[in-house]
């Protein structure tokens, strides 16, 4: 009933020829027929470029941020859910750990992120995640559960339907460590949980993707949890054959 998500977040990396590379290997080496969603996240600058590239690809095109602003106007180096959607994407990441951690954004901008890009059509990938310390600390279910509460605030029932949850432990994150299948099917169960208070429907439907050093060699064990929709991948999706087989264990 829900199908998989194999999200590629390339985050600041990438050059024209080298994007055009990646495209082509990807291009040759993708199942033509994919039995999940497929999308890629590249730096705004080369979405147009990825868009073209990928024109009959079974791969969608993502943003790794968008404005918090619907309307048009000024804010100075920002970008609008409604630009992304003209430049051909179909999804957007929203609240990734690097941003909050980076450049401090709250988990209240993020929902407005999340909110902006529904309504523009967009689908928002959520990212919450826990840090070592919080996770240490025994508070990972709290930290998750404000970072969704923040989102489920402010969408209605039927948008919080057009949402995708990705669950990022901050220590797995570009470390090699993969939180283990066990510890990973906890959070996004407890997750589905959370959603399924707002609508049982709509916690059924709702993906919700692992990311945090995922590999081929991590993600068949992680793809088979119930509650694991698939993935956020990051490094690995700079690799063509990594990244298609990673899409091939969903
Ligand atoms: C988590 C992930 C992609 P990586 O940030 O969002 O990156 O797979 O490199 O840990």
């Amino acid at each position: 009933m829900r199908s998989y998500l194999i999200a590629g977040n390339w985050k600041m990396h990438g050059r024209r020829d080298a994007v055009v590379e990646l495209l082509a290997g990807l291009k040759t080496q993708l199942p033509a027929e994919p039995g999940a969603d497929i999308a890629v996240f590249p730096p705004a600058i080369y979405i147009d470029l990825v868009s073209r590239e990928l024109q009959g690809a079974p791969v969608a095109v993502g943003a790794q941020n968008v404005c918090d602003q619907s309307k048009d106007g000024a804010f100075t180096g920002e970008v609008s859910a409604e630009m992304l959607r003209d430049m051909g994407c179909r999804y957007v990441i929203v609240g990734h750990s690097e941003r909050r951690e980076l450049y401090g954004e709250s988990s209240a901008l993020v929902a407005q992120r999340a909110k902006a890009a529904i309504e523009a059509g967009l689908t928002p990938l959520v990212c919450v995640g826990e840090n070592e310390a919080q996770r240490d600390a025994g508070n990972t279910l709290d930290v998750v559960g404000e970072q969704l509460t923040a989102v489920i605030k402010v969408l209605s029932t039927q948008q919080l339907g057009s949402i995708v949850v990705a669950y990022e432990p901050v220590w797995a994150i570009g470390t090699g460590k993969t939180a283990t299948p066990a510890q990973a099917q906890e959070v996004h169960a407890f997750i589905r949980a959370s959603l399924a208070k707002q609508s049982e429907e709509i916690a059924a439907t709702v993906r919700i993707v692992y990311g945090g050093s995922v590999k081929a060699g991590s993600a068949g064990e992680l793809f088979a949890q119930p509650d694991i929709d698939g993935g956020l991948v990051g490094g690995a999706s700079l690799d063509a054959g990594e990244f298609s087989a990673i899409c091939r264990a969903a």
